[in-house]
């Protein structure tokens, strides 16, 4: 009997130590030393690949991070990259849901991951482009959250700055539209008509996911098209999209 009890003793006292020492380092992950996004990284690191722990993700995910001080001055998670049309972007809800591509090259971060980093505090978007002759421009918004899977990672954005005219503003408050699933205001599905993924009204004044269609190109809006800058019939060379915390 007294040596069945220690042993219990034992098994509760194990048993509590995990529980302590599992709570202990998920809640310490939030507070101190694991970054809750690129903005918590030292940005004398540099531009790359970090591990990132949002509120609520105990076990964190790896995303891009931008630290170019002299340029966007560093500290951005990056969430959407087009560099040279290796990546298929035309895909379906889930693909954009949970993520595709490589963080060092082409992708899409997950529409899951940024409702989790843009719930967890304020944050600003900034989208950098540019096209065949190597000119450069920025669209940047001071307020941008998306939503989560049920309000069908629906964006609320406000307050544009940049130098390449707001094709986003107009789609504030709509939900994300994929080949696979029509969320937007449109009779047809917009995602299929222009072979993107967005959050289309019905349709669209920008398709950053749209297909790589290296510069000019005759058909109608289905290229990487931002329509203030280049117009509905000029494919972009490259974009970044990413978000840091309001200061
Ligand atoms: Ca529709």
């Amino acid at each position: 009997m007294v040596k069945n009890s220690s042993m219990w003793y034992f098994v509760m006292l194990f048993c509590l130590i995990i529980v302590l020492v599992k709570s202990i380092s998920v809640s310490s992950r939030y507070n101190i030393g694991f970054p809750s996004d690129c903005g918590d990284i030292d940005i004398k690191k540099g531009s790359g690949v970090y591990m990132i722990y949002p509120e609520g993700v105990e076990d964190g995910f790896n995303v891009y991070c931008n630290m170019e001080t002299d340029n966007v001055g560093g500290g951005w998670t990056v969430f959407q990259q087009r560099l040279n049309g290796e990546v298929d972007f035309y895909r379906g809800w889930n693909d954009y849901k949970y993520g595709f591509g490589t963080l060092y090259g082409e992708h899409w971060l997950g529409n899951k991951n940024l409702n989790i980093l843009t719930t967890q505090d304020k944050y600003e978007l900034l989208i950098t482009m540019q096209d065949f002759t190597n000119h450069t421009g920025y669209a940047k918004y001071a307020n941008f959250k998306i939503a989560n899977k049920d309000s069908k990672f629906k964006m609320t954005i406000s307050s544009y700055t940049g130098n390449v005219g707001d094709s986003l503003s107009g789609h504030n408050g709509n939900n994300f539209t994929t080949k696979d699933q029509d969320n937007d205001q449109n009779a047809h599905n917009c995602a299929s008509l222009f072979k993107g993924a967005w959050w289309y009204t019905s349709c669209h004044a920008s398709n950053l996911n749209g297909q790589y269609l290296g510069g000019e190109h005759k058909s109608r809006a289905d290229g990487i098209n931002w329509k203030a800058w280049k117009g509905h019939n000029y494919s972009l060379k490259t974009t970044d999209m990413m978000i840091r915390k309001k200061k």
